[in-house]
């Protein structure tokens, strides 16, 4: 490797103060765990805080009926790299890894490792200062503990602030009621009368199961998803054998497919098939079940609306066949382009619209007026009485998150202020006028949205860990990103978005889903090879930052 030339910076550094520790890592759930051991193995001190009372992250909070991963569990979990013998001997009980057995992956992945001697659980925090003079970062919790550190690490997760729409009545409302990711675990749903508000990934996973016990689920629906079918199955030896057989190649296979994903290569352009070829790609995709339908069927689903509407009224036939109610099933045909927003992954949600006890509310026709001291009440005046309210309305995504740390960089202005300016990293990675500070997955611009967790969380892991590792052993204090590299990378992002069919559409990808927040793709959508190829280069001498050596 190439290595750029750091400055001298004696003034600096001679009254430089030690920090507490080397790294602060913010979070502990899937990207904080992954942060923390690695950096441990590197030789580096790490000290990591989180809000929540335990490891997990997103896992910890979203304990909803029904909730499970999206994503093919041979890809979610940790490769050899982190631990050879946790990859070699966990055992996923099914192709979507529920909430329950993902906790107990990331619990033990803490334990194997006392990791948890490094985490402080229930300590939120409320701000984090860089020192311009000392280069370092100070840390404070909701609790008034503080902790230095030389780099800061925040690990939060994209999808770290519930959005909780403000409805009028909500005060009076005599019933129980709860945002997804607030919730309490193993909540009884039986002969209940629920509201579902939302429709999007979360709720697609509620209905269903709450159909099954409740007395009636009323689904409140503002716009149509585009939801998959998962075919969830038990995994039994055969699959394990199978997948044990070909481990190597499903990792490699993530690094080359566009979201990151184990899938083969998309079928091509959808104008270069045949009609007849075009319909086997879908009805291949369909069956399988889950992501291959997004990530794998045509290359230009995402920048060709003619390549898109082919799958979307692929999309509308598979609804209408198997919702009966052709009415309800026009309500739930989506309208948008196909992964112009994050399509869910259903297991029986379609299917729910054929029972007696599960109703669909079409919000367009008919907003939520009012929630009473009974339920809800829509614009038409009809009343829906209910004992249960989940509010599955998502999230802040990205910057939301930031909102509630404070950052404060170099120049005093705070991280989310200056996002909600001009939206702008590198990579999402860094922030100049942050200088120390490497988000990992939680970045905006970073490809988040579009890529497998584990499989972005892994690479720009790695990145961060290599990085900091440098710089601690070239003792390098100070190292930020130039105003220069951030205004290229940000070009690029927002030229590649504004070529695709995603800005156009509302959801929580662009930011319309919360009043007021700036708008624009939060995440960059070039692909995930793409997206490291550009890591991998910037990574060679670090040429886009300003590095400065201390004297230690
Ligand atoms: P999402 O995907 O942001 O879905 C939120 C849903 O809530 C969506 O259907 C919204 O409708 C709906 N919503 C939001 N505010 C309102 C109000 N005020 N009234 C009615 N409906 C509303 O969040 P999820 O938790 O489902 O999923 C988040 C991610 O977790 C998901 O993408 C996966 O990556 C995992 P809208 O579409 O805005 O009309």
């Amino acid at each position: 490797m190439s290595q750029s030339s750091p400055t001298q910076d004696n003034a600096a550094t001679e009254h430089t103060a030690t920090p507490d520790t080397d790294v602060i890592v913010l979070g502990a759930g899937f990207s904080g765990i992954y942060l923390i051991k690695r950096l441990l193995d590197k030789g580096l001190t790490v000290r990591a805080f989180d809000a929540a009372s335990d490891v997990g992250g997103t896992w910890f909070w979203n304990r909803y009926p029904g909730a499970r991963c999206d994503s093919d569990s041979s890809v979610y979990l940790y490769s050899p790299k982190f631990d050879p013998d946790l990859a070699a001997d966990w055992r996923w009980s099914e192709r979507y890894p529920s909430q329950p057995e993902i906790l107990s992956y990331i619990q033990r992945a803490a334990d194997d490792h006392g990791l948890r001697e490094h985490i402080t659980f229930n300590a939120p925090v409320t701000s984090a200062e860089f020192d311009n003079d000392q280069n370092l970062w100070t840390v404070t919790t909701a609790d008034g503990q503080s902790a230095t550190a030389r780099f800061l690490v925040p690990a939060i997760g994209p999808l770290n602030k519930p959005n909780l729409p403000d409805i009028p009545g909500l005060d009076e409302y005599a019933g129980e009621w709860y945002h997804t990711a607030r919730m309490p675990e193993n909540l009884d749903l039986t002969g209940r009368r629920v509201a579902v508000i939302g429709n999007g990934a979360t709720a697609v996973q509620i209905v269903p199961v709450a159909a099954r016990s409740a007395e009636q689920v009323y689904q409140f629906q503002r716009s149509a998803s585009h939801c998959l079918p998962g075919r969830n199955h038990e995994l039994d030896e055969d699959d394990y054998a199978e997948l044990d057989a070909h481990r190597e190649e499903i990792w490699a296979k993530t690094r080359t497919n566009l979201g990151g994903f184990p899938y083969a290569d998309p079928a091509g352009e959808a104008a270069e098939l045949t009609p007849e070829r075009q319909r086997e790609v879908l009805e291949e995709a369909w069956a399988k079940g889950g992501l291959p339908m997004a990530f794998a069927s045509f290359s230009d689903l995402l920048t060709s609306r003619e390549s898109n509407q082919v799958a979307l009224d692929f999309i509308s036939e598979k609804i209408h066949a198997i919702v009966r109610d052709q009415r309800v099933a026009d309500l739930l045909t989506p309208t948008t382009p196909f992964v112009s927003k994050r399509p869910p992954i259903e297991h029986g949600y379609y299917d729910a619209f054929n029972q007696d006890n599960v109703e669909l509310v079409d919000l367009r026709a008919t907003p939520i007026e009012r929630i009473t001291a009974d339920g809800l009440v829509t614009a038409d005046g009809t009343t829906y009485d209910v004992d249960l309210i989940l509010f599955a309305t998502g999230f802040d995504a990205f910057t939301g998150g930031f909102a509630d740390l404070n950052i404060r960089g170099a120049n005093g202005q705070l991280l989310h202020e200056k996002w909600a300016e001009h939206l702008s990293t590198y990579l999402g990675l860094s922030v100049n006028g942050y200088p120390n500070l490497f988000m990992v997955y939680c970045g905006p611009q970073g490809p988040a949205i579009l890529t497998n967790g584990l499989t972005l969380i892994q690479q720009q892991g790695d990145w961060i860990v290599d990085c900091l590792a440098w710089l601690h052993d070239q003792h390098i204090e100070r190292a930020e990103v130039t105003e220069a590299a951030e205004a290229e990378f940000t070009e690029l992002h927002e030229s590649v978005a504004a070529q695709t069919l995603i800005p156009s559409t509302q959801s929580w990808w662009t930011g319309t889903n919360i009043p007021g927040k700036a708008t624009g793709l939060l995440s960059f959508c070039g692909g995930f090879p793409a997206y490291a190829g550009l890591c991998e280069a910037a990574a060679d001498g670090y040429p886009a930052y300003e590095l400065t050596t201390g004297t230690a």
